[in-house]
């Protein structure tokens, strides 16, 4: 016989919580969920292991989780390595020709495969690419200034829905192909991710982070926001910041027609899944 581990009292609330959650689960059946797994929320190989359990969970009970990763730390640690100094520009790096080539070498090598590594090992199947393969984001000059970092002007997101079709959880670096031959971008990672689910018409957005979520003029997280909201809270100042680039993408990804998108704190333990299938919910959630 199997080992007990669970006092009786904690088998019950376990089965109550799998319970309870029933109406989440029939809700989100088939969906497509985007989550965005930032540099800043990877953390140590523990938190890795457990973002993946997270995802492999959400497959096995019938979300088709389409995974998008930064790895923005990871590029600074190989930069710095390499001795090739680097510069943030309103929140997006400066790149030039060698900088794009170490991007490419951390996001879609290093940063990708550790992620599908882990997926694999927590029993899913996963496949790494990136807006390259397929043609999938194919991007031009954002701002002559930042050099080849790039803006997503074609998506062609077919290449995800055969792979999640297949029950394989896509997991893409945020590198791309430009319009030109032999162009190489490098693509913000929340941007990517918004373009992405904005594209598959995501039920969900889900952009993980290590803040709790949009704050008021009195600091308190704001569990629910409408776009207009955020765009009254961003000219009057409230908004600023690191959470710009978030708060924009949301917006870009809902005029898209994604259905919600979720800012959370992705270093609490299972944000993904308190978010989706809990009546607690997690971070801010942004919908018209
Ligand atoms: C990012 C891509 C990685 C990223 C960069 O070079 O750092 C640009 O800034 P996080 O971990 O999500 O910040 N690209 C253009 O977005 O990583």
């Amino acid at each position: 016989m199997q080992k007990q581990t669970l006092t009786m009292s904690d088998a019950i609330s376990t089965a109550k919580m799998l319970s309870e959650a029933l109406p989440y689960l029939q809700r989100f059946e088939d969906a497509v969920v985007v989550v965005k797994f930032g540099g800043n929320a990877m953390g140590d190989d523990a938190a890795m292991a457990e973002f993946a359990r997270d995802v492999v969970l959400m497959r096995q009970v019938g979300v088709n989780p389409v995974v998008v990763h930064g790895g923005g730390p990871m590029i600074n640690d190989m930069l710095t390595k390499l001795g090739i100094k680097s510069e943030f520009v309103r929140g997006k790096r400066v790149t030039d020709k060698a900088t794009v080539q170490v991007v490419e070498m951390v996001l879609s090598g290093l940063v990708n495969k550790r992620i599908v590594q882990a997926i694999m090992d927590a029993g899913g199947r996963a496949v790494g690419i990136s807006g390259k393969d397929d043609d999938l984001m194919v991007c031009v000059a954002d701002d002559p200034e930042l050099g080849f970092v790039g803006r997503p002007v074609e998506m062609n997101v077919q290449v995800l829905r055969d792979l999640y079709k297949a029950g394989i959880i896509p997991v893409v670096a945020p590198v791309a192909t430009g319009m030109a031959d032999n162009e190489t971008f490098n693509v913000n990672g929340d941007t990517a991710a918004g373009a992405i689910a904005g594209a598959l018409q995501a039920d969900r957005l889900l952009l993980l982070t290590d803040v709790p979520g949009v704050k008021d003029a009195s600091g308190q997280v704001m569990t629910q926001i409408t776009p207009d909201e955020i765009r009254a809270m961003t000219a009057s100042g409230v908004i600023s910041g690191g959470m710009i680039p978030k708060t924009e993408t949301a917006l870009m990804a809902i005029e898209a027609g994604t259905r919600a998108v979720t800012i959370l704190d992705g270093r609490i333990p299972n944000a993904c899944l308190l978010e989706l299938f809990t009546d607690h919910g997690a971070g801010s959630q942004i919908r018209s």
